[in-house]
């Protein structure tokens, strides 16, 4: 396969006016007549051929300004349509093609899941349904008539607004859709099926009446308060926030139950993973509850980050995602806890992106070079991109960010742009040379910031020296100096200290541009702990020289509870590290103390506290260590440190939780969210003393449960701790929703989790069990992906099997979803860094994948770039 690179980028020869797509539904011989009003574009190629993209298509006819073409004058192929010497005028091409959406199981293109017929076509999905030129800098202006047994599918639904609609005969109907904003074809959609749905009214700032549907399998209508409820605050979050206003007359969600993202932005209709729409107090967590919101404000959000003004080709595709995810992440922090969110989305950020930037997989956030764009949906694209975003608002202020915001929608509404446009807003309203500033989008890894400081009792000076490396990453050996603001403050004995730097009362934040630099703060009358990186200010590997008793301060005083929780999370952390290297050695009591007299004040904060509970990860730690890692010393160290903690905290953390329990019916609010997730971390580490009495207040918690966040955390601390107890509570678990195939996605999810031996059997088993099923991807996801990702010691089998397994899944699955089987095998991404037993077969299973004939493009590149 050839790459694609972001060098060779050459405007389309033609352009693409309009599009009226005829969609006849009719299960194998679904037909699809497209007319396109195509001209030559004057930024391309004068009298080059007109090469349409295709993908598994067959071809019926076409037309030429409604004439047929002599047949040497153009090639049909299942992979492309060729008109050789296209008409140098503007010209009418008209493409019959014919489909079978229920075969198609790859979940791209048009496809038939449980309850309708839909499409996916980002990034390259549209070219499977018609020959079109699928490159998003191609706008087109749509037009959709669906025509469909009207018993089958009573729902026609397509982009934009409703324009015409009626009965056929032979039980058939039509109904056509307009939408007036011309769109790349990776936003086209139609849904055509028998669904129920929920409606509501949004009036926009500016008084437009806007129709709000959530279409869903009948039956599921209870079920989307949440999101609807979701949707209306995203779209008054976006007016004041940025002055965006929705812009057709109506705005839809579709769920479906096969989907292989979580969502897609098409626009005026979205359509949804069900995960991400469906919530009820009894079937969705409190975190399904946040993800929901989250998810619905980002498609929505896309709606001008994306959709009015979208990418000129896919190596941007930051642009859209990084910045839309800033977006998302701005809206939750609004409607919850700042603080609380920033910890959240960083926790994530490390152990996604940090693991996908210090492996093979690493990439920059725009990417130079791509053999499949579908492997490219990546921590690094959203999360980092969403970093990039937060770092050029704290450079610049919030004052020049938004100016820069509304410069950006004015100048390129209806463009497809670059991320060179895009900062060149900034620049402007910034004022500044933001040509530094790029290399956060070209340069992949993440960077070191060494911390060095020193206090003059003397001078009463505090020298802080800063000091940058970035390490070497897939096809960059060097790398250049990055800006990157520093967050910081001093902190003493009580509290944040008044500082000046070069003469000026400090503003708190400095912007390292050179590899180390020395800054002298004045006027620090005693021995300061530093607080760097606050609000984690950059997506960068901070390291300092901070002891124990430092980090306790921070815990206790810093001003910034970023750093409050990162002192805590640093801490414990280094207690693990050394229980994994030193298994005999007991747990320092001066955690543990300080934990219980943190949990004396939990109450005030309990989302913050939960998380300042939350033991890193294990992956975290594997991180951490980096090289030669050993999953079960990890596991047996974390374990240590949660032992410890139970053991000597148990009374007073059943305490805290006994005094926040729920008053009145559950609320799926910040406030409520919070109290459970300090209510349950505060259980999952008494359940760590191994004691009786707490047990059975977990089991008594998982058969009383009055809503689903209780009940999972239950049923996941029984099974993570190993107890008999935990089978009987699967068993009930299952009894209670096996009709309900989200909420079974949990069942599969714990059980895979199980941190003991016979889990690699149970999941093998399980894959026979009917609740799962290999064509669906959340079901592939909550039971294979859970295993190997979310399971370090069973997947990281010492004997290899866990990666011998992951292996025979990924080529089974690979032959029906390639993009869920590139998924999977991203697992092992961080496969070098393992011990060199476990190093050797994790290679093996590479390299037998490698091997495999017919692999598709996305598996063969992410094991090709893992294995490099
Ligand atoms: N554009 C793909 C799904 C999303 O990021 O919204
Ligand atoms: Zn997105």
């Amino acid at each position: 396969v050839r790459p694609v690179r972001l060098a060779d980028y050459r405007p389309p020869d033609y352009l693409v006016d309009t599009v009226h797509l005829d969609i006849a539904l009719d299960g194998a011989a679904t037909r699809v007549v497209a007319t396109l009003a195509v001209r030559p574009n004057p930024k391309g190629r004068s009298g080059a051929a007109l090469e349409l993209d295709g993908d598994a298509l067959t071809f019926v006819r076409a037309e030429i300004d409604g004439a047929a073409p002599a047949p040497e004058t153009y090639a049909a192929a299942s992979d492309g349509f060729t008109l050789h010497r296209p008409p140098q005028r503007p010209f009418v091409l008209t493409i019959e093609t014919r489909l079978d959406p229920a075969s198609n199981t790859q979940l791209m293109g048009l496809y038939r899941t449980a309850s309708c017929t839909c499409t996916q076509c980002e990034a390259e999905g549209f070219r499977r349904i018609t020959y079109f030129l699928d490159r998003p800098d191609v706008l087109a202006v749509y037009t959709t008539r669906i025509e469909a047994d009207k018993a089958e599918a009573p729902v026609l639904l397509a982009n934009g607004n409703r324009i015409e609609a009626g009965d056929l005969p032979g039980g058939r109907h039509y109904a056509v859709w307009h939408d007036p904003f011309p769109k790349p074809s990776y936003l086209f959609a139609m849904v055509a099926g028998d669904l129920a749905h929920v409606a509501d009214e949004f009036v926009t700032a500016s008084g437009r009446r806007v129709r709000l549907e959530i279409h869903v399998e009948p039956g599921k209508e209870g079920r989307c308060a949440y999101a609807m409820d979701a949707l209306k605050r995203s779209m008054r979050w976006d007016e004041e926030a940025f002055g965006r206003e929705y812009d057709l007359d109506v705005f839809m969600i579709v769920a479906v139950s096969d989907f292989n993202m979580g969502a897609m932005e098409n626009k005026g209709l979205n359509v949804f993973n069900d995960k991400y729409v469906l919530a009820s107090p009894e079937t969705a967590t409190d975190l399904d509850y946040a993800n929901i919101e989250a998810i619905i404000a980002h498609e929505y959000f896309h709606n001008w980050t994306g959709n009015r003004i979208t990418c000129r080709d896919w190596f941007q595709l930051c642009l859209k995602e990084g910045l839309t995810v800033f977006r998302d992440q701005e809206f939750s922090s609004d409607q919850r806890s700042r603080a609380v969110k920033r910890i959240i989305d960083v926790r994530n950020l490390r152990s996604q992106q940090f693991a996908e930037d210090a492996g093979p997989l690493a990439h920059p956030v725009r990417p130079e070079l791509y053999n499949e764009i579908n492997n490219f949906y990546t921590a690094t694209v959203y999360e980092k991109g969403a970093e990039v975003v937060r770092m050029l608002k704290a450079l610049i202020g919030d004052a020049a960010f938004r100016a820069g915001m509304d410069l950006y929608f004015r100048r390129h509404d209806g463009e497809a742009v670059t991320i060179e446009d895009f900062i060149a807003c900034f620049a402007e309203t910034g004022g500044r040379d933001l040509g530094q500033f790029m290399l956060w989008y070209r340069q992949s890894g993440t960077p070191e910031v060494k911390a060095t400081g020193q206090w003059d009792a003397k001078t009463r000076t505090y020298r802080l020296e800063l000091a940058q490396t970035i390490p070497p990453t897939p096809g960059q050996p060097s790398k250049e100096p990055m800006v990157i603001p520093v967050r910081l403050g001093l902190v003493g004995a009580s509290g944040d200290l008044p500082l000046r730097l070069a003469g000026r009362p400090f503003d708190g934040i400095v912007a390292l541009t050179e590899p180390s630099r020395t800054y002298v703060f004045e006027g620090v009358r005693e021995r300061p702990v530093p607080s760097l990186l606050r609000g984690f200010s950059a997506p960068v590997k901070l390291v300092h020289e901070l002891e124990e008793a430092d980090l306790l301060t921070l815990f206790e005083r810093d001003s910034d509870p970023f750093n409050r929780w990162q002192a805590a999370q640093s801490y414990a952390t280094g207690l693990i590290l050394r229980a994994v290297r030193k298994p005999d050695l007991p747990i320092d009591a001066r955690f543990v103390a300080a934990i219980g007299t943190f949990l004396d004040d939990a109450r005030r904060d309990p989302a913050f506290a939960a998380l300042t509970l939350t033991l890193p990860s294990e992956t975290d730690i594997a991180r951490e260590i980096g090289v030669n890692v050993d999953p079960d010393a990890i596991f047996a160290g974390r374990q240590a440190l949660r032992g410890a903690i139970g053991r000597a905290l148990h009374g007073q953390l059943m305490r805290l939780r006994e005094e926040l329990a729920g008053a009145g019916p559950y609320s799926p609010d910040a406030a409520g969210a919070g109290r459970r997730a300090l209510r349950n971390a505060a259980l999952y580490l008494a359940c760590g003393s191994g004691r009786a009495e707490v047990l059975a207040a977990v089991a008594r918690q998982f058969a009383a449960a009055d809503n689903m966040t209780d009940r999972h955390a239950a049923l996941s601390i029984l099974t993570l701790s190993d107890v008999p107890e935990a089978e009987p509570a699967l068993q009930s678990f299952y009894e209670r929703y096996r009709d309900d195939p989200l909420v079974i996605d949990k069942w599969l999810m714990v059980q895979a989790q199980i941190p003991t031996t016979g889990t690699l059997d149970r999941v093998k088993r399980l894959m026979g069990h009917p609740a799962f099923s290999i064509g669906n991807p959340n079901r592939v996801r909550a039971l294979i992906g859970a295993f190997c990702s979310g399971n370090p010691t069973q997947f990281n089998r010492a004997d290899g099997e866990g990666f011998r397994f992951l292996a025979a899944v990924v080529l089974d699955i690979d032959g029906k979803n390639p993009q869920l089987a590139a998924r999977l095998v991203s697992a092992l991404r961080s496969w070098r860094s393992l011990e060199p037993v476990r190093r050797e077969h994790a290679g093996a299973a590479l390299r037998g994948l490698a091997e495999a004939p017919s692999l598709s493009r996305d598996v063969s590149d992410i094991v090709g770039r893992a294995l490099a």
